[in-house]
């Protein structure tokens, strides 16, 4: 079973790292009993914001994305894409498109790639909109297809102003 949760707004990552998940029971079929065991959820904040300047942009953190997704590594990823105003080193910023690689998978076909996911990520980075982010980059196997559902999806981890 997979759950997704939504953070609340009002939830400091800086302050609150997890949430305990418990489990009760509403109606029991005569003759079970109700275990349960609290499961301990690691809240991680995630966003496009690889080079951590508190904006994402196409010619930094969307072209770092799609170079690390066609499989180039270390300074590779961030030669000469690395915001000015970035406080990252470029080792922190690779680890940082690595701790997003789970909310990567933009098109939910269970892979992260660079011509669909990261694709449409640069694109929607430059400001295209609705079909001209998805034309020919949504993987064949998606979950997640239409322009609208996609946009909405990258808009979800646009880092907050
Ligand atoms: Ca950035
Ligand atoms: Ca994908």
């Amino acid at each position: 079973m997979n759950i997704a949760f939504d953070v609340s707004d009002a939830i400091d990552m800086d302050i609150t790292t997890e949430t305990s998940i418990n489990f009760s029971h509403s109606a029991l079929a005569s003759g079970y009993q109700f275990e349960s065991e609290s499961y301990n959820l690691e809240l991680v904040s995630a966003s496009w914001d690889f080079d951590g300047n508190g904006q994402a942009d196409a010619l930094t953190d969307g072209l770092m994305m799609i170079r690390y997704y066609f499989g180039l590594r270390g300074e590779s990823v961030t030669h000469m894409a690395i915001a000015s105003d970035s406080p990252f080193s470029s080792d922190e910023i690779v680890a940082e498109i690595e701790a997003a690689h789970d909310i990567a998978d933009i098109d939910d076909d269970g892979k992260v790639e660079a011509l669909t996911d990261a694709l449409m990520l640069l694109r929607y980075l430059f400001g295209l909109e609705g079909e001209m982010i998805t034309n020919l980059a949504v993987g064949p196997n998606a979950n997640r297809s239409s322009h609208e559902a996609i946009q909405a999806y990258i808009e979800g981890y646009m880092p907050a102003m």
